[in-house]
């Protein structure tokens, strides 16, 4: 099988503290752009909402998360220089932000911006986690739900930069169905940011366990799906709340390839074989070849859990 190298380089931010501004931030995007294309990078991942703190933690009304955090164009002036730079370098770009619409709605928003500095495509996330009520007893709160409208435009794979590549946002990937739509389309590589708080505001859940389920929903679904993942964090301590690092590069066989030690900005890379993918789905994940649709009619029919569907046997 003949390879096609792709340079894939996933860009994790530290943290970004309420105060930092935009043009703090972008300035930290661009040293890690310009790493990228140093290493041959022909795709950069930057983080979900990688322009601002993760705001969503804070108690305001919405009125004052748009003035404080949301984009209401793109490029804006002080994202202008990315997609300046990106075209200089010749280099593409995955960014999430918060984006507010001319018609003023909000999203939890990513584009992707291919080697010329246009933006190819924008996904809106679709699994807010969170609650959208105030909770002034948790320690930090998970307010995604009150600040963004749920995802209008579905799950897409674009046809970019000589691949086939789909886009998510952190919840997203926990979410198999997220992973199969995107590989339905022939999904090569998917590219998502997250901002994974390191405890739980719902329940007690062991510390190790948010990592460890980050890289199994990534690896399983990975292989799964025959897909390379890029997948960038926003990590460390964020006005004094933690969030999870551990941004990784999997491969079509599950394995991690590359994957961030630290939780402050670090660029990781690898040169992905985007060939190594079509070995699983010409064989084991051939998906005309064994999907069974017929039988999974409930995916699409149930939200949460119905009655049993088991009988006993006719014969
Ligand atoms: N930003 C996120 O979507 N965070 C969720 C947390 C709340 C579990 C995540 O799936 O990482």
């Amino acid at each position: 099988m003949n390879k096609r190298p792709f340079g894939l380089a996933v860009a994790q931010l530290g943290p970004i503290q309420p105060q930092d501004t935009r043009a703090q931030a972008v300035k930290r995007l661009l040293e890690l752009m310009k790493e990228a294309a140093s290493r041959g990078a022909r795709l950069v991942v930057f983080p979900e909402m990688a322009l601002t703190t993760f705001f969503p933690r804070y108690w305001m009304t919405e009125q004052e998360a748009i003035e404080r955090y949301f984009e209401p164009t793109m490029p804006g002036p002080d994202t202008q220089i990315l997609f300046e730079t990106a075209r200089q370098l010749n280099i593409g770009f995955y960014l999430g932000y918060a984006e507010l619409t001319q018609e003023g709605r909000r999203f939890n928003t990513c584009i992707m911006v291919d080697q010329q500095g246009n933006i190819v495509g924008r996904y809106r996330k679709i699994h807010l986690p969170g609650h959208s009520d105030h909770k002034p007893a948790a320690p930090f709160q998970h307010l995604e739900k009150k600040f963004f409208e749920i995802g209008n435009e579905g799950f897409h794979v674009w046809e970019t930069m000589q691949a086939k590549i789909g886009m998510c946002l952190c919840n997203d990937r926990r979410w198999t169905e997220t992973w199969r739509v995107l590989a339905l389309q022939g999904a090569e590589i998917v590219a998502l940011g997250y901002n994974t708080p390191s405890f739980n505001i719902h329940w007690d859940e062991p510390g190790h366990l948010r990592m460890f389920h980050h890289l199994l929903s990534l690896q399983a679904a990975a292989y799964q799906n025959a897909v390379w993942v890029a997948a960038a964090a926003k990590a460390g301590n964020e006005d004094g709340n933690h969030l999870i690092g551990g941004s990784a590069i999997v491969a079509p066989s599950g394995e991690i390839v590359a994957q961030a030690q630290s939780v402050d900005d670090e660029l990781i890379y690898c040169l992905a074989d985007l060939a190594l993918g079509d070995a699983f789905k010409q064989h084991i994940f051939n998906f005309a070849a064994h999907r069974r649709p017929e039988h999974y009619q409930l995916i699409v029919e149930r939200v949460g859990p119905g009655a049993p569907l088991g009988k006993p046997p006719q014969s």
